[in-house]
């Protein structure tokens, strides 16, 4: 980016920041009136089929996802009375496939000194001995934010119901930081020095920050010099996640895990703009330092797992089947009052496996496998030629709102693709002023999501490709200008982000889990992700209907389109 629009868009944000942050953080806006407020009844239009959700209020941050002795816990932030944020426990529910889902009772809940005022984020490790040990942010009374310690009651209880909040807590006092930035301990790992590493994000002024923490006992943390990284002009870094990837394959790898061929991913939530970014690089472990490689972006201008609503996520090593999963929380789109009304607010973006891509530049992302369990009835299409301008209903007698679709697309040449502008930096605002309505030249073409018969509502997820000098530049769009006939209260954003694909072939593929208001896609086989948030008005239940459409005078082809009816598992009811 131009250092000028640098400047301009930090200045921007710099204002941004000071105006939505008097003493409260951007992430918990508070409204008193409706915090304790418990839903009279939960409105179903919305609600999502296969998405994780608790059967009422409101959810935000995945926290401390493990696997331990066959079964898969999730750990929630969750406010059990109301549909705004408040009263945050950590809500607990248990799975054998991340699909099914059973609730427990809340797993930590404020009771100490060293809590009584909030439960927020953290992570869970797994110390020798197969004993796990969570270590969340907790509030004093003092409005300090502290990093304390929780383990299960009895080992024994296969869903771990209980857990105990020692008396040594707290384990980490904000000393020499910023003690209202000062939270969301990531997962620790072992060093041969005989020393567990943890992470706390933190900033000091601008300058976003991961502090790094040492033990030998897990109880004794000692803050070291230095951060492990930081970076100016980025604000609060919250729930900062580290771990390594597989220089090859899809295996995921134990945070602790050392040995050659790897390399490391380090991602934040930025506050400021509430997105999550990361970058591949290097763990300098004499210096105890993270280096991002020169491929990767450091700052908000760089790589995010999803381009839409997708933030606080954390990954865990899944022990059970060697891989990576990601967990992010998507928020609602509308209004508080809309979340009031309609007696819940947030869900989890479905488990996605991640692995380094071949290129060693970005993260692959692609659904748990399990999800595939739900897959009902099934619509095919082959070898089905677009015209320019040409739509096709695909999936007639599948549920469109509630289905998981599959496509690969391709065309003959790139010759006609549109010529690209590299002043347009900005996914995003070339999306919004290149919609799928915009005749393109190779595209837009894509999935027209969650359509109502007449396409007064639809949400066009689709690709435009573009010819720079020396490349081809690939937009993917999640457009939600056009989702909802309701026009107060929602936010709308044309969602969007780079795919950085090689075109040889002339293929691209799409993948959306489409669930009533979630519309979640994968790129490329999963080299961009996005999550739109959308409440249509005519496209719901049976009256939602699924197309493929070709806005560009270049000719597509559907070289395969699978689209299958997804089932409702069990979700803590
Ligand atoms: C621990 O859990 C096991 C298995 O559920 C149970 O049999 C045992 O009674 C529990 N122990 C205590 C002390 O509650
Ligand atoms: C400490 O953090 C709080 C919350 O982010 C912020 O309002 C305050 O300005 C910070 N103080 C300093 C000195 O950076
Ligand atoms: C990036 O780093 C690699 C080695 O890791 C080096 O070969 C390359 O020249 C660097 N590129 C730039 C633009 O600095
Ligand atoms: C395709 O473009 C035409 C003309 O601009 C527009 O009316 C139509 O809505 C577009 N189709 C989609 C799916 O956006
Ligand atoms: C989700 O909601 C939208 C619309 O209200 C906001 O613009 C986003 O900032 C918000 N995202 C998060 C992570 O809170």
């Amino acid at each position: 980016m131009a250092t000028s629009n640098y400047l301009a868009i930090s200045l921007f944000l710099a204002s941004l920041f000071l105006i939505t942050n008097h003493g409260i953080e951007a992430s918990h806006v508070v409204y008193p009136e409706f915090q304790s407020l418990a839903a009279v009844t939960v409105k179903q239009t919305h609600r999502t089929g296969f998405h994780f959700q608790p059967p009422k209020h409101w959810i935000n941050d995945p926290n401390g996802p493990m696997y331990y002795n066959g079964i898969y816990h999730f750990f929630y932030q969750y406010n059990p009375k109301g549909a705004v944020w408040g009263n945050i426990v950590w809500a607990h529910s248990v799975s054998r496939d991340m699909i099914n889902w059973q609730a427990l009772e809340p797993a930590i809940y404020p009771s100490k000194p060293f809590d009584i005022k909030g439960c927020w984020s953290g992570s869970v490790t797994i110390l020798p001995g197969n004993k796990p040990i969570i270590l969340y942010t907790g509030i004093d009374s003092e409005e300090r934010q502290l990093q304390d310690y929780a383990v299960p009651k009895n080992l024994s209880d296969p869903y771990l119901r209980e857990w105990v909040k020692p008396d040594n807590n707290p384990l980490v006092f904000p000393h020499g930081v910023n003690a209202s930035a000062f939270r969301d301990p990531t997962t620790a790992w072992w060093e041969d020095d005989g020393h567990w590493r943890m992470l706390v994000g933190s900033r000091r002024k601008q300058r976003g920050i991961a502090y790094l923490y040492r033990s030998k006992d897990f109880m004794k943390w000692t803050k070291a010099k230095h951060p492990i990284h930081s970076k100016e002009k980025t604000g609060m870094w919250e729930c900062p996640d580290f771990f390594p990837v597989s220089l090859s394959g899809t295996n995921g790898l134990d945070t602790s895990y050392r040995g050659p061929n790897l390399k490391y991913v380090f991602k934040i939530s930025l506050d400021m703009t509430r997105y999550d970014y990361y970058t591949v690089g290097s763990y300098f472990r004499d210096k105890d330092r993270y280096v991002p490689d020169n491929t990767s972006v450091d700052g908000w201008d760089g790589l995010r797992y999803d381009y839409g609503n997708f933030y606080a996520s954390k990954t865990f090593f899944d022990a059970g089947k060697n891989r990576r999963i990601l967990w992010g929380w998507a928020n609602e789109s509308d209004s508080k009052d809309d979340d009031v009304d309609k007696g819940w607010a947030g869900v989890q973006a479905i488990p996605r496996s991640l692995w380094l891509d071949p290129s060693g530049k970005q993260v692959l992302q692609w659904p748990i496998q399990e999800l595939e369990t739900l897959r009902g009835k099934n619509a095919e299409i082959s070898n089905k030629v677009l015209q320019s301008g040409e739509n096709v209903e695909v999936g007639q007698g599948i549920t469109a709102a509630q289905a998981d679709v599959e496509v690969t697309f391709s065309f003959p040449s790139l010759d006609k693709a549109e010529p690209f502008d590299p002043s347009w930096v900005n996914a995003e605002k070339l999306c919004g002023q290149k919609g799928s309505t915009v005749k393109g030249g190779v595209g837009p073409f894509g999935l027209l999501t969650l359509a109502s018969e007449k396409l007064e509502e639809y949400t066009p997820v689709f690709f435009r490709i573009f010819k720079a000098p020396n490349k081809h530049v690939v937009l993917m769009c999640s457009d939600a200008t056009s989702s909802s006939l309701k026009t107060t209260g929602l936010y709308k954003p044309s969602f969007a982000g780079f795919v950085d694909v090689d075109l040889a072939d002339k293929k691209l593929s799409l993948r959306s889990l489409i669930d009533h208001s979630v519309v979640e896609s994968f790129g490329a086989g999963g080299k961009t992700c996005i999550t739109s948030r959308v409440y249509p008005t005519l496209a719901v239940f049976s009256n939602a209907h699924l197309f493929a459409f070709n806005n560009g005078t270049e000719t597509v082809t559907i070289d395969k389109l699978n689209a299958w009816s997804m089932n409702k598992p069990q979700m803590n009811e």
